[in-house]
């Protein structure tokens, strides 16, 4: 889900690259990264690659370009194409703004792509994004090559609403940045089209969160609702509201049941797990600064350890949770200073980290 952080005037916007194994999204990730200037570009993280395949995920952040004073910052994510990895890549998915479908133009690579297309509609499905007005495009890659069936071929298997389609060959960097414009223009046609959605959960501070496409809803059962086409045109169908069936607003409690002097807690957002956060916030109070940066530290690394993922490693997980690397990296930093060091903003950042890895833990 995209934010923007009124603070230092931004745009943050997750775009995810999905496609069978092999059918060239780490080449056209590692293109994209090659052929930008690079101050606009962070480091090109592939993390567990072994040999040719993508085991978990690339990530490579890119700052694109100055929208109304706004930066635009982009997370570009690659999902692991085989069959067994579904729950990284629903992992992946979670809190995207657009998707690339990189298919392979090999006729051999027609079942292939198949299976992956329908994985990613099963998947945005239950992520609760409506595919008729989520941005999108296809990159049919692999075009240099004898196998390559013709577009129209490609179009008829698997575009059959006309979503923006480009031809590519990532290996050599040739048309990997039109479909990333194109699902770039298209969040940021849905992000001045449309207004805030009401908030249903409180956010980080600083931040307002902003439905730049349908947002992610709980999943829903899917006998509940009529089968969508997949990535219809949008010209097809009606704009579906942000929240087709809002919920009740939660019942504000009567006055007189509040304690009188009821301490804002962060913890009355989380049922359980709450000891962790209840310690940075007594800490805090109490002017414990360090014990406090120390306690959000631990907090996080139990927020990662307790995701049902194959990644090993915090920073994997954290990446893949969507924490702000700089945030995780100045918390750890943080968390690492001597004794009577950490200051009270320290602590408070401190404690905003944690909030927020846990909000984002919860909604998957
Ligand atoms: N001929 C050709 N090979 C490609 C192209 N794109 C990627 N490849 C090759 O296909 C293989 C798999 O690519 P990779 O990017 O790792 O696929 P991924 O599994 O989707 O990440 C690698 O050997 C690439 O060099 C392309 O457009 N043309
Ligand atoms: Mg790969």
């Amino acid at each position: 889900m995209s934010t923007i952080n009124q603070l230092t005037r931004e745009i943050h916007a997750k775009i995810v690259y999905y496609g069978p194994g092999l059918s060239g999204k780490t080449s056209t990730l590692r293109s994209i990264h090659g052929s930008v200037r690079p101050e606009t570009r962070g480091q090109l993280v592939s993390l567990a690659t072994e040999g040719d395949r993508t085991l978990f995920f690339d990530f490579l952040p890119l700052t694109v370009e100055q929208v109304n004073g706004l930066t635009l910052r982009l997370q570009l994510y690659t999902v692991p194409g085989q069959i067994f990895y579904e729950a990284t890549r629903q992992l992946v998915l979670n809190g995207a703004d657009g998707v690339i479908f990189v298919a392979d133009s090999q006729g051999a690579a027609t079942d292939a792509n198949q299976e992956s297309l329908a994985s990613l509609e099963r998947n945005l499905e239950a992520l609760g994004h409506d595919p008729a007005t989520f941005p999108f495009a296809y990159q049919w890659n692999k075009r240099d090559l004898p196998g390559a069936l013709p577009v129209a071929s490609l179009r008829a298997a698997l575009n059959p609403h006309g979503r923006p389609e480009f031809p590519s060959v990532a290996s050599r960097g040739e048309g990997v940045m039109d479909p990333l414009k194109e699902v770039t223009r298209q969040l940021l046609a849905a992000l001045r089209t449309r207004p805030p959605a009401p908030q249903r959960r409180p956010t980080s501070p600083g931040v307002i969160t902003l439905p730049l496409s349908s947002e992610p809803t709980a999943p829903s059962p899917a006998a509940a609702s009529p089968p969508k086409p997949a990535f219809a045109p949008r010209a097809a169908t009606p704009p579906a509201p942000a929240f087709a069936d809002p919920p009740a607003p939660r019942p504000a409690p009567p006055p007189a049941a509040m304690p009188a002097r009821s301490p804002l807690t962060f913890t009355r957002l989380f049922t359980t797990g709450n000891a962790q956060l209840a310690e940075v916030e007594r800490a805090i109070c109490e002017g414990r600064a360090t014990t406090a940066v120390r306690a959000a530290a631990q907090g996080i690394s139990e927020v990662l350890g307790g995701l049902e993922v194959l990644e090993r490693s915090d920073a994997a997980r954290a990446a893949l949770l969507g924490l702000d690397g700089r945030d995780y990296l100045k918390l750890l930093r943080l968390s690492r200073l001597p004794e009577g060091l950490a200051t009270e903003a320290d602590a408070l950042f401190a404690l905003h980290v944690l909030v927020g890895a846990r909000l984002r833990a919860d909604s998957i």
